[in-house]
């Protein structure tokens, strides 16, 4: 009790000084249910799948470094962290899955053979958690990505194949969309690239345009379904070309009215993802986010409370952007424990939009306009250090999660209770 006064009354002092810029913080705790974060469901297991026989994780682009003990051993145990996860975070969140993540009840189901018999058990448990769904083709992973080209590979049996699985894919995320009543983003992102410098750059990026075309030509209703695509500049083993470019994705993308996704570990460390959502809202409704940490190069590091995610959050809010923008979180880090490493992540994306939230955004606004640059910035370094600790513990407490710190002793007993256990 004792605890909660305290919290409560700190939250009152942070209500006031807040108040003197403008800042009504009840309407940004208030705010915060629309805040809808899609979990990647990959954190979970290091991107592994329930595939038989085991995937192993290739075909170029990505990887996941670490061999921290605990990863769910089936999709039970997954299910059972992902509860955790749910339960220790503030707000409504939804989940994103990979279609190596079906229920294909120990037979040997191939990529082109995936449907939604293998993922109504996620349907039924979404329905019962409440939540929506999202969904992504899982192109890599696979003996048919190894040679790093699918969707443009000029291989026109493998390409066939891939073709066939996204096809089945969309399918699939359609019928969440369905059943659960809430539209799930079918994510594309493909590896397909070439680690040297390639002759043709133009051949793939040809045939990738084509089996696009060939895959969106089925429709689906908006009600169940919206499509992104994924752009990269680089993969490990996609050094010299990635296929699938910005510049690709953009023009696809805006061509066809579909979603551009951005992550922001794929782009040139030097830019800001942030930057670029008003630039491609000008040309399409909506778009996905993939947020990530980039550590040097595209590292999906567990998401920090960063200036990078800031500048994302501010665009959002700043601009009204919040239904013209799907939130999903993209890291993977098998290092420590993984469970854990959600809470951080996804903590930190929502501490970054309740900062957002919590901006004196006219005001700045205002100097700017007027020309007062020094104003402008020194109110936003002045902003850094208000009491945004004492709003937020006041939203996890209304949320009935743990508050501050106190997460890390619940990740730990359940390390303790049941993680330690899987062997
Ligand atoms: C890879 C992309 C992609 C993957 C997931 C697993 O560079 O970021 O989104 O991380 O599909
Ligand atoms: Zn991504």
């Amino acid at each position: 009790m004792g605890i909660n006064n305290n919290i409560e009354k700190a939250y009152l002092l942070a209500k006031e000084q807040y108040a003197g810029f403008g800042v009504d913080t009840d309407a940004v705790v208030e705010k915060m249910n629309e805040i809808v974060i899609s979990l990647h469901c990959w954190q979970s297991d290091d991107v592994s799948g329930f595939e038989t026989p085991d995937a192993e994780l290739g075909g170029g682009g990505i990887q996941v470094t670490g061999n921290y003990p605990g990863k769910p051993r089936s999709i039970e145990e997954m299910r059972a962290d992902l509860e955790k996860v749910f339960s220790l975070l503030p707000g409504k969140q939804r989940l994103s899955l990979h279609a190596i993540y079906g229920e294909f009840g120990g037979k040997q189901v191939d990529r082109d053979e995936v449907d939604i018999e293998h993922f109504q058990g996620w349907i039924d448990w979404a329905k019962e958690q409440g939540i929506g769904l999202d969904f992504n083709a899982t192109c890599f992973s696979h003996p048919k990505a190894n040679d790093g080209f699918t969707l443009s590979s000029k291989n026109e049996e493998v390409r066939r194949f891939w073709i066939n699985h996204v096809k089945a894919c969309r399918k699939i995320a359609a019928e969440f969309g369905k059943q659960l009543g809430t539209p799930s983003v079918h994510n594309l992102w493909i590896p397909d690239g070439s680690k040297d410098y390639p002759i043709d750059r133009a051949g793939y990026r040809t045939i990738l345009k084509k089996s696009l075309d060939e895959i969106y030509a089925e429709e689906f209703s908006k009600e169940y379904l919206k499509d992104a695509m994924e752009c990269k500049l680089f993969g490990i083993g996609s050094e010299a070309m990635v296929v699938g470019s910005h510049e690709f994705y953009m023009g696809y993308t805006i061509q066809n009215q579909k979603l551009l996704c951005l992550d922001n570990g794929h782009f040139h460390p030097t830019e800001q993802v942030g930057d670029k959502i008003s630039s491609v809202l000008q040309f399409l409704d909506e778009i996905l986010l993939h947020v990530t940490r980039g550590v040097r190069w595209d590292s999906d590091h567990i998401v920090t409370l960063n200036d990078e995610i800031m500048l994302i959050a501010q665009e959002i809010i700043r601009n009204n952007y919040l239904d013209r923008v799907n939130i999903g979180l993209d890291f993977f880090d098998g290092s420590v424990n993984r469970v854990g490493a959600y809470l951080v992540g996804t903590r930190a994306t929502q501490q970054a939009f309740m900062q957002a939230l919590l901006e004196p955004t006219e005001m700045l606004l205002s100097y700017e306009e007027n020309s007062r640059n020094f104003e402008r910035l020194a109110l936003m370094e002045t902003m850094k250090t208000r009491l945004f600790g004492a709003v937020w513990d006041y939203y996890c407490l209304v949320n009935k999660v743990p508050v501050g710190g106190d997460f890390i002793k619940e990740v730990v007993d359940y390390e303790k209770e049941i993680l330690k256990k899987r062997r």
